[in-house]
């Protein structure tokens, strides 16, 4: 068990990214971003025993369960869809905040849809999130899973609604969909694989007691 092992970060381009550079500026840990335009994967940090790999955000909590990431940064929604085996989840970094929802045509009346007990269909990339919000009201779904571009599924008759992330909502306004239920907030949470946590805790306690002390509470 060496004092001073090497820490890996997984974590996506992007918002996630962007968001979480100055988090680990503000933990004292500066990143170069021209860093990601060299196309390279693994990059080094101004710690030299902290290197980031960039993968698909939808990735990231598995090369964190099988520990070839001993840290990443992920959405719930993509925490929620993996299930979080192997991982431990103990900062909300509170970035890339967004909230997941169910969102129809304005011509649709989802709202009455519910109420008749009608069984609707359900375009989403996040089913299992779907899966637990309709089973816990008692409506009956037909999900229909995608991988991107869930708002053209209401608009071209696959489906009825959609459950998708919504931020500022234009994606939504200029597909002619409104929102018509929140069902959770959505933020980015650091997690841990937990045996890194245990045969690197000297090195990993004090660098996520830092990242702790750096998230922004607002
Ligand atoms: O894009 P890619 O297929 O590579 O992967 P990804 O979509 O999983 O990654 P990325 O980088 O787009 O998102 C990474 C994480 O950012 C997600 O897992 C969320 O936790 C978080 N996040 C925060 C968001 C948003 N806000 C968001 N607005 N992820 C996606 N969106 C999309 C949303 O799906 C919809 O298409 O943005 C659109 C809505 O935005 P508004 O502002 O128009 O409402
Ligand atoms: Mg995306």
């Amino acid at each position: 068990m060496s004092g001073n092992p090497m820490i890996t970060l997984a974590l996506s381009k992007g918002r996630i990214f962007d968001d979480t550079v100055p988090l680990l500026e503000a933990a004292g840990i500066p990143v170069d971003p021209s860093e990601l335009e060299s196309r390279k994967l693994i990059l080094p940090t101004g710690d030299p025993l902290l290197r980031l790999v960039i993968v698909r955000a939808s990735d990231v909590p598995t090369y964190v369960q099988y520990g070839a990431a001993d840290i990443g940064v992920a959405g719930k929604d993509v925490l929620l869809e993996h299930g979080g085996e192997g991982l431990y989840q103990p900062i909300d970094l509170n970035i890339a905040r967004c909230r997941l929802s169910v969102a129809a045509p304005s011509g649709f009346d989802y709202a009455q849809a519910v109420r008749r007990g009608a069984r609707l269909r359900i375009a989403t990339k996040y089913v299992e999130s779907a899966r637990r919000h309709f089973a816990a009201k008692g409506v009956h779904v037909d999900l229909i899973k995608l991988y991107g571009s869930m708002e053209l599924a209401p608009l071209v008759g696959l489906a009825d609604a959609i459950v998708d992330l919504v931020s500022t909502g234009s994606t939504l306004r200029a597909n002619d969909l409104v929102e018509v239920e929140k069902i959770m907030p959505i933020s980015a949470r650091l997690i841990v694989n937990q045996a890194s946590l245990k045969t690197k805790a000297a090195r990993l306690q004090p660098l996520l007691a830092a990242i702790a002390a750096a998230v922004r509470k607002d």
